[in-house]
């Protein structure tokens, strides 16, 4: 269907948008290149009935007129967004937190930036480091691309689309839709915006898109393979360097754009109590230049042990959100940082990076703070398992992640998805998803948070079982997670309890068995880990949940729209007696495995 045909009254009028969608495939590492940052303040307007598409889609001149906001008259003639009253707001941000007035506004929302002309030659690609959660964009009036998914980057070449000077749109929608990853209903609130850095990269014709350098599992701990991919022809050259380890190394790009070598080194390797990184530089004859930290070790299961470089480990773990108080998902690095260093005075060594794709920061920060991590894509509870596009699009978001995130040692396990419903097509959805992390990175585990019920068919596609439970909260006695962890432990493999809690309010106080008091929550976390510590094949644990995080369902009298179970209070200060608890079992665990 051409954009023509359609008319601002047509209910499909969403379909003159359709293509270019920009997956996976168009990503490209931003690593150390020069780049002009788009951060800062954008023009913006909610736009509740979705007019700016609807009106691009039978006008395709609407947009170029959006395009040359000077035009102030012909504007307010032709549109119903008048030039004079455009409000302006934050990016990275989300609209709810930086306007107290859309704190609950769910739906599209049109950001306009301008910026100067380029130096022309190389070639420009736009880098959108995360918007929820589908984005439609123009660039100088023209339809560039759409992007789906509200927690991983999107690319896209700008090149030929440039002027002396450039008006960029987006539509925002965070719509939460039946077809959409969560779909329609989730425990956690529903931030809308762009909320991520927003960029231009300069790169040469000929440039290197993604790479791949890691320690190979099962060589010794000493081979080294690089994959490049790059747009470069067949024969140029690729080097590898990395100058700590005497690593000068050449490969040649073959008709596809890949290059890859292989090599023997023997590199300090990375673990939580030595985080090492090595500086790392990959380089196209054409002189695109990548330059990357990266740290090697190896991680692999042997029947139901977890080995980190050859050695059994104990995650000593925490779930965490990605909600900061009064920017919602837009994480700075200090918030990013504070959050781990948070989990390593909890004793933790090991944070699950719950239910998305957070900042690619939270992977640096850990690679350099030395904590083990799982990241997640938004598979969460009932999503539209029968639905061939919504697989498409979780297979999309896992591999905008995996491209993301695969260099970076801290990251230990894929998780595909959350407590999901038993039914046949869910099976089949997962595993193909497990199939395609095990194609793009076969040097990581992968595991999905399961629900508490024996012989789920998804066990065999699990390298670690992990189990959210909630004995002693929503149901039974804290006691009985230890009945359930045996009968589970008859898979062979290794079990990691990736949630339990309970709610409890920062600052009321009681005796032990009063729900919801701090006495309570202390109380349940012994009890819990007396059970699950005295399963063997046990390889860790992560309790829900380090902060109490915005809810929107949960709404008595102690929640007031937040889930209560974090360690610590929704203002990310108010340690709870919870927190302490745990904090001691954790070092009591880390003596124990000699940490
Ligand atoms: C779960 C979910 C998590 C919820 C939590 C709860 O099982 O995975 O997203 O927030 O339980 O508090 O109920």
């Amino acid at each position: 269907m051409t954009a023509r045909t359609l008319s601002p009254f047509d209910p499909n009028y969403r379909e003159a948008f359709r293509e270019p969608l920009l997956t996976a495939d168009s990503l490209i590492e931003v690593g150390g290149r020069p780049q002009i940052s788009l951060d800062g303040l954008w023009r913006f307007h909610i736009d509740p009935y979705d007019v700016h598409r609807r009106r691009a889609a039978f006008d395709p001149q609407y947009l170029e007129l959006l395009a040359k906001p000077e035009d102030e008259a012909l504007l307010d003639s032709r549109t119903d967004f008048p030039a004079g009253a455009w409000e302006t707001i934050k990016v990275p941000g989300c609209w709810n937190e930086e306007r107290p007035e859309l704190m609950h506004y769910e739906g599209c929302a049109l950001y306009l930036r301008d910026f100067e002309g380029l130096p022309s030659g190389p070639r420009y690609f736009l880098h959108v480091g995360a918007a929820n959660y589908e984005s439609t964009l123009w660039l100088n009036g023209v339809f560039i691309g759409r992007h789906e998914g509200g927690f991983t980057p999107f690319c896209i070449d700008v090149t030929p689309h440039l002027r002396a000077r450039n008006v960029l749109a987006i539509v925002v929608d965070d719509r939460r839709e039946a077809d959409r990853l969560p779909a329609l209903w989730c425990d956690w609130f529903n931030y809308g915006g762009i909320f991520r850095s927003v960029r231009l990269v300069e790169v040469p014709q000929s440039h290197i898109k993604r790479t791949f350098l890691r320690l190979l599992p099962g060589t010794g701990l000493r081979r080294l393979r690089l994959d490049v991919e790059t747009s470069a022809a067949e024969g140029e050259q690729v080097t590898l360097t990395v100058p700590a380890l005497h690593v000068a190394e050449r490969a040649v790009v073959d008709g596809q754009g890949m290059a890859s070598l292989e090599l023997t080194a023997e590199p300090s390797l990375w673990s939580p109590d030595h985080p090492h990184l090595y500086e790392v530089e990959v380089a196209l004859e054409s002189g695109d230049r990548l330059e990357d930290r990266v740290g090697f070790r190896e991680v692999r299961v042997e029947g139901d042990r977890l080995l980190l470089n050859g050695r059994p480990i104990f995650l000593r773990g925490v779930c965490a959100h990605e909600e900061f108080p009064g920017r919602g998902h837009a994480a700075t690095e200090e918030d990013t940082r504070q959050m781990l260093e948070t989990a390593r005075d909890l004793a933790c060594n090991f944070v699950r990076l719950a239910h998305y794709p957070h900042h690619e920061n939270a992977a640096r920060l850990a690679d350099r703070l030395g904590i083990l991590l799982w990241e997640e894509i938004p598979v969460y509870w009932h999503v539209d398992f029968a639905n061939p596009a919504v697989l498409t699009g979780a297979r999309n978001q896992l591999r905008e992640l995996i491209l993301r995130d695969r260099n970076r040692a801290s990251v230990i396990i894929w998780s595909i998805a959350n407590e999901t419903p038993r039914t046949g097509e869910r099976s089949s959805f997962l595993e193909e998803l497990a199939d395609c992390a095990r194609q793009l990175d076969s040097t990581r585990l992968v595991s999905a948070a399961l629900l508490p019920l024996p012989d789920d068919p998804l066990l065999p596609q699990m390298d670690v079982v992990a189990v959210n439970e909630y004995f002693g909260w929503y149901y039974g006695q804290a006691e009985q997670v230890q009945d359930l962890l045996k009968n589970l432990a008859s898979c062979g493999k290794p079990m990691l309890v990736s949630e339990f809690g309970a709610d409890c309010v920062a600052g009321l106080h009681g005796a032990a068995d009063e729900i919801r008091t701090e006495e309570f929550q202390a109380d349940f976390y012994r009890r819990q880990f007396a059970g699950i510590l005295g399963i063997p094949s046990v390889v860790g644990t992560s309790p829900w949940v380090l902060y109490d995080f915005r809810a929107p369902f949960r709404q008595n009298k102690y929640q007031r729209g937040y889930n209560r179970k974090g360690l610590i209070g929704e203002d990310h200060q108010s340690r709870k007696m919870a927190f302490e608890t745990v904090r001691k079992i954790y070092q009591d665990l880390a003596g124990r495995f000699g940490e």
